[in-house]
């Protein structure tokens, strides 16, 4: 069965918004098999995000997601990570469509980093790479 990492960022947990994305990933019909509130430390984010290392926003990035605790989930479910990518809706809540996690409960702040909710991997080798990152005894 295949699995994804779900992150809800500093953003979500400090607007209570913990519990409305589970229940979107629960009623779609994906199984929550670990979960934990975590606050992340700067070597942890800097491997998550390696793929962005050098971008503009990876500084304020990782600064962001340190700014507070965050919740990381493992959901499953066949063809979970496109599912769960589904949900959330595009990278900048601007454009990410009504219906959708960023969509309807994010906006553009004017920050350096887009600040939208939430993380999902996005190829089945992403998910295996983060999911061992924050859950290594999985
Ligand atoms: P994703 O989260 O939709 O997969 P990625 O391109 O992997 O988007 O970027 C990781 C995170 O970095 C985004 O969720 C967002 O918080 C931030 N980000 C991505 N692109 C930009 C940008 O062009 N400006 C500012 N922040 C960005
Ligand atoms: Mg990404």
């Amino acid at each position: 069965m295949e699995r994804t990492l779900i992150l809800v960022k500093p953003d979500g947990v400090k607007r209570n918004l913990v519990g409305e994305v589970l229940s979107r990933v629960e009623r779609k019909g994906y199984s929550i098999v670990a979960l934990k509130l975590m606050q992340a430390d700067r070597a942890l984010l800097v491997q998550h995000y390696a793929e962005h290392e050098g971008k503009p926003f990876f500084e304020p990035l990782v600064e962001f997601m340190m700014s507070g605790p965050i919740v990381a989930v493992v959901a499953e479910g066949n063809r979970v990570i496109e599912g769960f990518r589904k949900l959330a809706g595009a990278t900048d809540p601007t454009i990410a469509e009504p219906g959708t996690i960023r969509g309807d409960l994010a906006r553009d702040q004017g920050t350096k980093v887009v600040q939208n909710l939430v993380h999902g991997s996005d190829s089945v080798e992403s998910a295996i790479r983060e999911i061992h990152i924050f859950f290594p005894e999985l």
